[in-house]
């Protein structure tokens, strides 16, 4: 089977994709090729620190990898958490990131979001990008238990349920990471 290392420190991201992908490609993750290191994110959009994540371990491991850079995307927000999703709260912690993210939208009714994903590649010395969103809401309160990060407060559009409510492969069908799997996959064929 084709390997393929996935450059994130994020155990969900690479268990979602695993699971996406894992009959077609035997997907590595960083520790596989002894990188232990935090991965730069330099920039203040997805698209760069995409590319920079990647780059960075392609060059400095001397393997051809994909890299992802998520975020969400909350209107009423002005588009925040955005790049700064992982550590919205100042921690890593996704109670105390949805907590901020709640209490933001106190009294908001408009509650529209979107969830977008970046993958930067970097194939044989060249570098290519595929993106993947999806949209929806943000919930109340919080709902469910699976998925990560964010998952409990987003319903997405066309469901009742929220994210964190899904199996983990119809939430891969729909999600913004699902989206650009597919099209890394297309390409990689
Ligand atoms: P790597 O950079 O090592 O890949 P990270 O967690 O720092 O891991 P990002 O910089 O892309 O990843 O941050 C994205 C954050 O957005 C992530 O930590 C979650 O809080 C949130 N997020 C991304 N995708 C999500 C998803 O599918 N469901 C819920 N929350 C998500």
């Amino acid at each position: 089977m084709n390997q393929i290392v996935f450059a994130t420190n994020n155990p969900n991201k690479l268990k979602e994709i695993r699971q996406k992908i894992g009959d077609q490609f035997e997907v590595l993750g960083l520790k596989d090729i002894d990188c232990t290191e935090e991965l730069p994110e330099t920039h203040e959009t997805l698209l760069e620190n995409a590319i920079e994540k990647a780059e960075y371990v392609a060059k400095n491991y001397k393997v051809d990898c994909f890299a992802d850079d998520s975020g969400l995307m909350i209107d009423a927000l002005n588009g925040e958490p955005g790049v700064y999703s992982a550590m919205y709260s100042g921690t890593r912690d996704a109670q105390d990131n949805m907590d901020k993210v709640l209490s933001n939208l106190e009294d908001k009714s408009e509650r529209s979001a979107s969830f977008k994903t970046i993958i930067a590649l970097v194939k044989s010395g060249e570098t290519i990008t595929f993106e993947g969103k999806v949209e929806g809401v943000i919930t109340v309160t919080k709902s469910g238990a699976d998925g990560f990060g964010y998952d409990p407060i987003f319903k997405p559009t066309g469901f009742d349920i929220t994210f964190a409510e899904m199996t983990a492969s119809e939430k891969n069908a729909i999600s913004h990471r699902g989206k650009a799997v597919e099209q890394l996959v297309d390409y990689l064929k």
